[in-house]
């Protein structure tokens, strides 16, 4: 039988070349996962996400979805794949970060999170159980614990207690699944999260409780959340320390193109955000060469490729001036152009990753190239 993940090589490090093998295909790691929150990578076709940026695998979300269409419309539809035509690897989070971040007011016991809906305000619930079936009903091939993900900074005390439900929910999570198999024919995998904010000795128990689940991956949450970035790529370093070397890593909402590059040296293999596509319906544009504003004066009769290291279509068949002239005269088109600009280079980012992986030449190839990303263009 196919194994789950196969690391097919591992650099002078932390940093990892493998394949996941899912029911609906192959993702090669490391790997960065476009955000289709509500059943939409915001302003990209899926044709356009399959063939022209090469996205392997996408996000949804359990909190939007629940809210709309509603897992009622979800499951006639037969689960997420077939509701938007998308038939490549789909990830879920679990509903426990948008909680926290989106809804109006909510209230956290023992038993779950009672919360109010961003859009009409209604008043919900939602625990480890409820997610879990919810993500049953979406049906995505990897789907995620329900756990808290809390505000930084927190006291000392409040994030141990915090973990320490994480931890009791996973449980409840793994009982539910374990009781209540998928819906779809494809079998779903559901990947434990590792919370403990910036306090080193938390974190490293969070890490072992979560690898003592022995799921078949893990992630590490809770950051990207404000802290100092010094701190992210510190704690993402002592969690990978802890987490399995076997099963894969998945750090969640991270982040800049220079954050996968380091994440990807600490021995991360998945991420995920909405930067590249948020970013880009605000006009910044991400390249190898550094950071773009379209709606710069700077571009304004500069008729050259877009990109012209770029990958996609678009890189190639519009110039600088033009999209910086759809972004001044509000066209729907240049969101749609810059969004798939950036999803295409933030794919062609981790693919190069993983070529220098291969090759044995990763960190220098990442030290040489972080100073020119960050560049401001
Ligand atoms: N938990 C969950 N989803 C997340 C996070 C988390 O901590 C983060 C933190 N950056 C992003 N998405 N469930």
């Amino acid at each position: 039988m196919q194994k789950f993940f196969e690391i097919e090589k591992t650099s002078e490090s932390k940093a990892r070349a493998g394949v996941i093998n899912t029911d609906h295909g192959q993702i090669q790691t490391p790997i960065f996962m476009p955000v289709g929150t509500v059943a939409s990578v915001k302003t990209v076709h899926q044709r356009e996400l399959k063939e022209d940026i090469k996205a392997q695998i996408i996000l949804g979300n359990t909190y939007h979805l629940m809210l709309r269409p509603t897992m009622d419309i979800m499951e006639k539809a037969g689960g997420l794949h077939q509701f938007m035509n998308w038939d490549l690897p789909i990830l879920t989070d679990s509903g426990g970060y948008q909680v926290f971040s989106l809804a109006k007011s909510r209230k956290i016991t023992e038993e779950g999170v009672k919360f109010k809906s961003h859009i009409d305000g209604s008043l919900r619930f939602m625990s480890p159980e409820i997610s879990m079936q919810i993500q049953r009903q979406i049906g995505a091939d990897i789907f995620m614990a329900f756990d808290e993900c809390i505000a930084y900074p927190s006291d000392y005390n409040a994030v141990k207690t915090s973990m320490e439900l994480t931890h009791r929910w996973l449980k409840r999570c793994i009982t539910w699944t374990e009781e209540n198999k998928e819906l779809y024919g494809h079998k779903q995998r559901l990947f434990p999260i590792v919370q403990g904010s910036c306090y080193s000795d938390l974190r490293k128990i969070s890490a072992e409780v979560i690898s003592e689940a022995d799921a078949e991956g893990n992630a590490i949450g809770g950051l990207s959340v404000g802290e100092p970035e010094p701190e992210m790529y510190r704690i993402t370093d002592e969690v990978t320390d802890v987490l399995p070397k076997d099963k894969p890593r998945y750090l969640m909402g991270v982040g800049t193109p220079w954050n996968i590059l380091e994440s990807i040296g600490l021995g991360v293999d998945m991420m995920d955000c909405v930067m590249p596509t948020r970013n880009a319906r605000n006009a910044m544009l991400f390249t190898w060469q550094g950071v773009m504003n379209m709606k710069n004066e700077r571009w304004k009769e500069d008729f050259s490729p877009l990109d012209e290291f770029g990958t996609s279509f678009v890189d190639s068949a519009y110039s600088k001036a033009y999209v910086r002239h759809l972004f001044v005269s509000k066209e729907y088109l240049a969101k749609q152009i810059a969004s798939i600009h950036n999803l295409a280079f933030y794919l062609d980012l981790v693919k190069v990753a993983r070529e220098h992986i291969v090759a044995g030449d990763f960190y220098q190839w990442k030290d040489s190239i972080v100073p020119q990303l960050k560049q401001r263009l």
